[in-house]
């Protein structure tokens, strides 16, 4: 085998190495609604690519955003330095942000925006003078990247075990899956708005005066689309302000117009004190992330001499200027396109064509919100996963993306989608599930 098409050396992330490299899957292009794979294979892109491109593919504002912006500021440093486009950029983004989520800080993923979003918690709560507020509270199934405080803070076992001790003081609510009366509900739940009470339970156990944060996904993504409980949110930031804990919001999937409103803060009425993004930003074109963070935050940090530095944290690439100009691109595209409320459009016939798919052959739930959704299939024979593995498999060798955990496909299309694209997502899903032992 030749040096471009050794499979060896690259240890990809989240992969069985083993099985891929017997029988790759690559893409080598993209437009619109499709990837292309090497072979000149077209599959439909159920999932925004991994919940990110939700302008869809090969924009030409955000390509042309990028060239111009390599052959004018390749690169500039973000230390006590700056570029015009990152101030830019922050006010349009703040404008979309509900409330006094008026300040933003760039980070290059959303692993990072959490860590960023923690430390700005812990922080905060020191900088005004109650420095025992050090405990960070993240909830069963909750996915929060991959780094040590969004791993400590999440709740997906198989991301956690290997790791050892993780971050010390923090604690876990509980998740909101598995009332049986909420099988199948279309959007929201019924049942389960209580459960936010578990808070309550943690105060209990812990004292208020010694938790900084309470993070969670809006709608838990990773886990499998699991959709908050009517009411769940709502008590969630009631229990936070009565006891003077920050309340973040982890809107790596559901911010950029998932839900049919520019953030799911807005969806649900809920403003948030910190919350956390990537993906859709760039459209997934160029890594970057960003925390919206209340005004009250980030006034908090500004004591001192005016030339000392308030929150001693960033990173190399915090607001590149590419990433930028990415994001920038990625913004008028979502203008011109009224991608950030597209979703609330499709959301109905999505939810109709998605739960036509009850009854098919080992489907215990289906689950939406929004323009993203889940079909949960009964573990086989071969144990938990392997099912929704070879639904995975199956679904690409006929022409479609999704993304799979544990026995749960999901599935977020990019925002340009037609009810033609949900038409035939739903057809060949039918098929590839009656196919499945
Ligand atoms: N928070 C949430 C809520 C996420 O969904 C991250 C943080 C981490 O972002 P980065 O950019 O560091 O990966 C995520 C990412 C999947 C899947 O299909 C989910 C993510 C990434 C890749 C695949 O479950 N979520
Ligand atoms: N490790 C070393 C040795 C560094 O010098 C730096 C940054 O200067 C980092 C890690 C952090 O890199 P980044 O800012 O890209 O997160």
């Amino acid at each position: 085998m030749d040096h471009a098409n050794d499979l060896e050396a690259y240890w990809m992330p989240f992969t069985a190495q083993r099985q891929f490299k017997a029988t790759p899957r690559l893409f080598a292009s993209a437009d619109g609604m499709y990837l292309r794979t090497t072979d000149g294979r077209a599959v439909m892109d159920g999932v925004s690519s991994m919940w990110c491109c939700n302008a869809g593919h090969n924009r030409p504002r955000i390509v042309e955003a990028i060239r111009a912006q390599a052959g004018e500021l390749d690169y500039a440093p973000g230390y006590q330095f700056g570029h015009p486009k990152a101030f830019e950029l922050a006010n349009r983004l703040v404008a979309l942000m509900p409330g006094t989520l008026k300040h933003v800080f760039f980070t290059n993923s959303g692993s990072e925006s959490v860590e960023t979003a923690l430390k700005m918690a812990i922080a905060y709560h020191r900088v005004r003078g109650e420095g025992s507020r050090v405990r960070l509270i993240g909830r069963e199934k909750g996915y929060h990247g991959v780094n040590f405080g969004g791993m400590s803070v999440g709740g997906m076992p198989a991301n956690r075990k290997m790791f050892g001790t993780l971050v010390a003081g923090v604690d876990h609510l509980r998740h909101t899956h598995g009332d049986p009366r909420n099988l199948f509900a279309r959007g929201e739940p019924e049942h389960g708005a209580e459960l936010a009470d578990d808070l309550e339970r943690l105060v209990q156990l812990h004292d208020a005066s010694t938790i900084a944060a309470v993070i969670v996904e809006p709608v838990q993504g990773s886990a499998g689309v699991i959709v908050p409980p009517k009411g769940y949110l709502q008590r969630l930031r009631a229990i936070c302000d009565r006891h003077g804990i920050l309340l973040i919001f982890d809107e790596v999937i559901t911010g950029f117009g998932r839900l049919g409103t520019p953030f799911a803060a807005q969806y649900f009425g809920v403003e948030p004190d910190l919350v956390a993004t990537a993906k859709g930003l760039t459209n997934g074109v160029i890594p970057m992330g960003a925390v919206f963070a209340q005004s009250k935050i980030y006034q908090a940090f500004l004591q001192g001499p005016p030339n000392t530095i308030d929150f001693f944290h960033g990173y190399t690439y915090s607001g590149n200027p590419m990433a930028c100009a990415a994001a920038l691109g990625t913004l008028d595209t979502y203008d011109e396109d009224g991608l950030l409320t597209r979703a609330a459009m499709l959301a109905p016939y999505w939810e109709q064509a998605l739960h036509a798919l009850r009854g098919e052959r080992n489907v215990i739930d289906i689950r939406n919100l929004g323009f993203m959704g889940a079909v949960e299939l009964a573990p086989g024979a071969a144990g938990p996963g392997a099912r929704g593995f070879a639904a995975l498999l199956r679904l690409y060798e006929a022409g479609l993306l999704c993304r799979t955990t544990g026995d749960t496909i999901a599935f977020a299309p990019p925002l340009i989608a037609e009810h033609k694209h949900i038409d035939v997502l739903v057809e060949t899903l039918g098929k590839v599930l009656k196919s499945i032992d």
